[in-house]
């Protein structure tokens, strides 16, 4: 027996017209941690924004989730992740299970090593080899085989993330008729950059296999599409948000990814949370308390932010002793050395603040290197005036929006990253750039020091922004081009 652990969320307020006989999500990681004990089938959800972004979704339309299960152990072929929920719908997990070899070449080596540091543009952390590239190959294959293996006519197979660039391609050689998309859950970067890549080419072939290509902003978008526009041995041509290749059209577009709002902001109104909240704070002591939540991960800016901090202190004794910032770390990708590095010196950093600002009051930097429960986030959400949210480049960023919507009082004060997909659409938060120390610790002390009319009219602002725009929105918008874009596959171009 399988069962979910946490509250259902309620059903998404989709169009159902626009929904598909049966959504197949195909991604590395399924969105639940399979636990056995005997008989007994557990799930444990997952971390990170594609869950967070996708499970609703799964919970609204049903259908089948393909993925890998993150463990050695054998577990069942097929599992129920909900309760039937009405209208004929279940979601169902179909798990894939890699050997130690393909964990360490396929996800942590190619996925991880390779396109994950080159795509956010950190070029000298990557590593290329041909193994890894092989194993790459080899599981993608793997995932389009169990794709097909399942694929019933009707089928909307609907592929997630870097890990699986090559799947669009292999399920089309073998379904040419199929629906395909595929979303982007991180940056595209520039062409320059991207073939760095020694597979350029056999990645750009992949993404292609899809009807649909979508990423989080405007902007990579285009660099996607600039890409197969300077790869001019491919024979492909590209007009407007159309590329064409051997007869058939691909769309490309920007889909701004979101959160389940009436979710969070149930979470953040439901009853006892004001006691927690007011534990948080009392266990502080703090009269000004910021947050920072990110899986550890060195895109994040974890350490220009705690640099920043420093700087802040430093240059304004007047709140010294009467700040903290808790930077909650969600453990991530700890079998990568660059992840490891980084939770030393992280480590490191903390104790020097704390060893420089401590003892005047109340703790400067809480450092808690662990994952929450979700209700437990967003009582840290509530009780934190100010939400810093820094990454060094990020596909979207989640953690900005939680904040704002789980802001249910309008207080709260944003300060973030110009290199956040996000921004584009927080403009009402203080935006900053992570790379510039002073300017970073200046847009803290900003956001701390706002007064209580402004911080109320920009919080405004950006709660209806994301209400406007939450991921019933962008699941219609991407199903909703996935539509055109089928419809115009086999179309000459205009
Ligand atoms: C990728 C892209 C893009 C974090 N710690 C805990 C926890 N989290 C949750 C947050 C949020 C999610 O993980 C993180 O999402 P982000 O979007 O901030 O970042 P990535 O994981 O890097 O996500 C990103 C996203 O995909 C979606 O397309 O926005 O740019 O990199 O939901 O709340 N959740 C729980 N405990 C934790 O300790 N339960």
């Amino acid at each position: 027996m399988s069962h979910d652990p946490e509250p259902l969320t309620a059903r998404l307020r989709l169009d159902r017209k626009l929904l598909p006989r049966r959504l197949l999500v195909v991604s590395n990681r399924l969105p639940y941690q399979i636990r056995i004990a005997g008989d007994e089938v557990t799930l444990e959800r997952g971390l990170g924004g594609l869950v967070t972004a996708m499970d609703p979704v799964m919970r609204s339309t049903g259908g089948l989730w393909f993925g890998w299960t993150g463990s050695h152990h054998p577990v069942p072929s097929s599992i129920q992740v909900a309760e039937r929920m009405g209208g004929g719908v279940s979601y169902e997990l179909r798990p894939l299970e890699l050997s130690q070899t393909e964990v360490s070449r396929y996800y942590l080596g190619y996925a991880n090593k390779a396109i994950w540091p080159l795509f956010h543009y950190f070029q000298e952390h990557c590593e290329f080899n041909d193994e890894d590239w092989e194993s790459y190959c080899s599981v993608n294959r793997k995932f389009a085989s169990k794709v097909v293996s399942e694929y019933r006519d009707g089928d909307y197979v609907w592929i997630h993330d870097y890990h699986l660039m090559l799947v669009p391609a292999m399920i089309r050689r073998d379904l040419p008729d199929a629906d395909i998309g595929f979303f982007l859950h991180i940056p595209f970067p520039p062409p320059e950059l991207f073939q760095i890549a020694h597979n350029a080419d056999d990645i750009i072939e992949g993404l292609l296999g899809a009807d649909l290509i979508g990423f989080h902003t405007p902007s990579n978008a285009r660099n996607f599409v600039r890409t197969v526009a300077t790869m001019t041995e491919l024979p492909y041509s590209v007009s407007g948000g159309w590329l064409r290749k051997d007869g058939r059209r691909v769309k490309v577009g920007d889909f701004p990814i979101s959160i389940d709002c009436d979710h969070f902001e149930r979470m953040a109104s439901r009853p006892g949370i004001d006691d927690e909240v007011r534990a948080i704070r009392d266990n502080y002591r703090a009269e000004v308390l910021a947050i920072g939540v990110d899986r550890l991960d060195y895109t994040k800016g974890i350490l220009k932010r705690l640099n920043a901090i420093e700087i802040m202190l430093a240059r304004h004794p007047d709140i010294q002793g009467k700040f903290t910032f808790i930077q909650l770390s969600a453990p991530s990708r700890t079998k990568v050395s660059a992840y490891r590095s980084l939770r030393g010196k992280i480590e490191q950093m903390v104790g020097h603040i704390n060893g420089r600002f401590g003892g005047k009051g109340c703790l400067p930097v809480d450092y808690r290197y662990e994952g929450h429960a979700q209700e437990e986030l967003v009582a840290y959400y509530r009780a934190a005036d100010a939400a810093l949210v820094t990454p060094l480049r990020d596909g979207m960023n989640l953690v900005a929006k939680e904040y704002v919507i789980s802001q249910i009082d309008g207080n709260g004060c944003l300060v973030l990253s110009q290199f956040a997909g996000a921004s584009r659409e927080l403009t009402h938060a203080i935006q900053v750039n992570p790379y510039h120390a002073e300017s970073l610790a200046e847009g803290i002390y900003r956001a701390i020091t706002m007064s209580v009319t402004e911080r109320r009219s920009r919080m405004a602002r950006m709660r209806q922004i994301v209400r406007n725009n939450d991921i019933n929105w962008w699941v219609e918008h991407f199903l909703r081009a996935q539509r055109d874009a089928v419809r115009h596959r086999d179309n000459q171009p205009q």
